[in-house]
């Protein structure tokens, strides 16, 4: 929104208030009857000073309105936030699947994406330990798809029937209405420590991919086996793959929870600016594809959403690219009111047989029409398909797009405006699966190896990474309060990896490591490591996309801060200058530099990598400023890279850095090219060796 002035134009009336009136480039208010508003400051009174009027339909309707202006937040997944983009097709797939958006090379399909936290509110953070969901609304040429994925390749749970039970337990307390947002609680662990066939999950949650630093940064999985089918009516079975083009990255854990005070709406603001600046994020689609001869070699039951297949296996093929490219106009008509159904498949896939799928394609339909107040939400322009359509369906609450003439039914032998036919040929068709079985109520014992992929997760880790999962793990069971409930989980660990169960034992100050929980199957040891699960081994190449903070303060030098600047934008990534006051600072050289935060607004946990710049007028006082302390030291030991000039210095001692500076500390006024240098070293985005001299007790 643009400012005419600082005071816009307004008349003030009798009480002083200020009236704004409509004029060319304004129009005029009104009721939703389109009725025009003379008066939007004052209701209806029986004298100035008098009671309101009940006859008042300008304001009744206005507050009326106001009343019912929620719906229902969503039971999972309730904070979310969504953009439009495309999806490019790389080439003709005939061979694979008939889905018409992925025939023609170069075609482009609109998207619409909803990323969001599992267990929080509308209004909770965006970094608490959490899922991340991941769900695409593909606008094709033959009918919406639906792509609902999270960020993690796997689930808690085995069979639909678990949801509800996985989800009370995760969300606040009944009783009590906390904690909100978060597992560290005794009703999650209790849950899941009681779910041997949740431990594989529990692998990556505790992992930092439960704490992305923004969804630009992070993968997406389909989760469950779907099926591709082809014009002669082959199917094979494929998995779903979203990989960002910038790499992935995640924060620490103790940046997460400063973050989320700091900044609760981090991620939102981070995917808004970046889409905002053009630098729009992408992600290449992929899939796994196998047929039912590898299913059954498979160690694993490839209809078990807690196992995944290692990408040094089965290769992900690309099959196109996707770009988000363009915000909402509005929240609450795009993003809240979208409504994604795992049943939305289109022709040329199918569903498996995976449990936890077949009863997502209950859940998801009925769940949006308690949500979006009747079955009409199809007609909401975001939940639209963009293809043609014809049907017979009709009524209902706010039906927008009913059928005209008089067939409302088929077959009919009207002439005039009969209405639609099938057609057999372009129709969606079932994969014609043959099945046969008895009702039973049972898990299958192919479902039955809990540990292994938990410790073939494990053993593909860093050792940063096997550290920040020892740690979370501790982190959590040290939030709850009974003991035996802490042992439990240990009893899983050790069915997983020794080690990991010792640091978390020792983590957690157990007197005694309890029995190994009896495992149903025997967990393997001949999986190999897969470097495709590991964040760190898949991070980027470059600092684009990122954002370098860069703490600037009276008289700082003017050639250092332009050098600094070109390094950054050559790269492709963001400068934010932070302020002592958020008016700015006037450099070296006499010109002002804005700040984008002051100290205190911009703490260093909202940045990628630091520098600092100050200059020397009133430094020492600067040094003693705790929001400049906390800023560098926060820094320090979430293991950033920090650029600084020599005025710097009093800041870093102040800091408790003057002693402990280490590779990751690097001295950007002195060395020619020293700032693109620094850039250079922050794409490595953390220099982890400090880590141990930081976090060890
Ligand atoms: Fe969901 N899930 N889910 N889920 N899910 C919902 O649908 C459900 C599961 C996922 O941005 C709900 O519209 C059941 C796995 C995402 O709008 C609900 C089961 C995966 C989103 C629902 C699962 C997901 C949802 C709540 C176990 C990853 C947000 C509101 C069988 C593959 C979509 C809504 C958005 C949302 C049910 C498990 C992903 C209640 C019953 C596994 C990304 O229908």
């Amino acid at each position: 929104m643009t400012h005419n002035s600082d005071h816009p134009k307004h008349s003030a009336a009798k009480g002083g208030e200020w009236h704004q009136l409509s004029d060319k480039t304004h129009p005029t208010l009104t009721t939703q009857q389109g009725v025009p508003i003379a008066d939007d400051q004052n209701s209806l009174r029986a004298g100035a000073r008098g009671p309101g009027l009940l006859e008042d339909q300008v304001m009744r309707e206005k507050i009326f309105h106001f009343d019912h202006e929620r719906i229902p937040e969503r039971v999972v997944h309730a904070r979310g936030v969504g953009f439009h983009g495309y999806f490019e097709n790389y080439k003709n797939q005939s061979e694979l699947t008939t889905a018409d958006l992925f025939q023609r090379p170069g075609e482009q399909t609109p998207v619409f994406v909803r990323f969001s936290t599992v267990a929080g509110n509308k209004g909770s953070a965006d970094l608490p330990r959490d899922v991340r969901g991941f769900a695409t609304k593909f606008y094709t040429q033959q009918g919406n798809w639906d792509l609902v994925g999270n960020n993690i390749p796997v689930f808690f749970i085995q069979d639909a029937m678990k949801f509800p039970d996985l989800v009370h337990a995760v969300k606040e307390a009944p009783d009590r209405g906390f904690p909100q947002a978060q597992s560290a609680h005794d009703n999650f662990w209790d849950f899941v420590s009681l779910m041997p066939e949740s431990t594989h999950m529990l692998m990556w949650a505790m992992s930092d991919r439960a704490i992305p630093r923004s969804p630009r940064f992070m993968e997406g999985f389909g989760v469950h086996s779907f099926r591709f089918i082809n014009a002669r009516g082959e199917s094979r079975f494929v998995k779903f793959h979203w990989k960002p083009k910038l790499g992935l990255q995640s924060v620490v854990w103790n940046e997460a929870v400063k973050i989320n005070g700091a900044d609760p709406d981090f991620h939102r603001r981070d995917m808004w600016e970046a889409i905002q600046r053009g630098d729009y994020p992408e992600w290449e689609l992929g899939v796994q594809i196998f047929d039912d001869a590898f299913a059954d070699e498979f160690e694993f039951d490839i209809l078990d959403p807690t196992k995944l297949i290692p990408e040094e296996q089965v290769p992900v093929t690309p099959l196109g690219k996707m770009v988000l490219n363009r915000v909402v106009d509005n929240f609450f008509a795009e993003t809240e009111q979208v409504a994604f159904c795992t049943q939305n498949i289109v022709p040329g896939m199918d569903h498996s047989n995976d449990p936890l799928l077949q009863g997502r394609n209950f859940s998801y339909l009925d769940t949006q029409t308690k949500r979006l107040g009747g079955p009409n939400f199809t007609h909401i322009p975001i939940n639209a398909p963009k293809c043609p359509m014809h049907h017979f369906q009709q009524d209902g609450h706010m039906a927008m797009t009913n059928p005209r003439g008089r067939a409302n039914y088929e077959p009919n032998s009207w002439d005039d405006n009969p209405g639609p036919r099938e057609n057999p040929e372009l129709g969606f068709q079932s994969f014609p699966e043959e099945i046969s079985g008895t009702k039973v109520r049972e898990r299958s014992p192919t479902f039955a190896d809990h540990y292994s992929q938990a410790w073939q997760f494990y053993i593909s880790q860093t050792e940063t990474e096997q550290n920040h999962i020892a740690d979370a793990f501790v982190f959590e069971l040290s939030k709850v309060e009974r003991e035996d409930i802490r042992n439990r989980m240990v009893s899983h660990l050790l069915n997983v990896d020794d080690t990991l169960a010792n640091k978390v034992a020792d983590g957690l100050g157990l007197e005694s490591l309890p029995d190994a929980a009896a495992a149903a199957v025997e967990p393997r040891k001949d999986l190999a490591p897969s470097d495709a699960l590991s964040i760190l081994k898949s991070g980027p190449s470059s600092f684009a996309g990122r954002k370098l903070g860069v703490f600037v303060s009276e008289g700082t030098d003017a050639k250092i801060f332009d050098a600094l600047k070109a390094a950054v934008e050559h790269e492709g990534a963001v400068l934010a200058v932070i302020a002592p006051v958020i008016g700015g600072v006037t450099d070296s050289s006499g010109r002002k530099i804005s700040a984008n935060e002051k100290i205190d607004g911009g703490p260093s946990v909202l940045f990628d990598a630091v520098a600092l710049l100050p200059g020397d007028k009133g430094i020492q006082k600067l040094a003693r400023h705790s929001p400049v302390r906390d800023f560098i030291s926060d820094a320090f030991a979430h293991c950033k890279f920090i650029g600084y000039n020599t005025a710097a210095e009093p800041l870093l001692e102040s800091a408790g850095l003057a002693e402990s500076k280490d590779d990751g500390c690097i001295e950007i006024d002195i060395i020619e090219d020293s700032c693109a240098r620094f850039i250079e070293r922050c794409r490595d985005l953390r220099y982890w060796p400090r880590e141990d001299a930081v976090n060890k007790v």
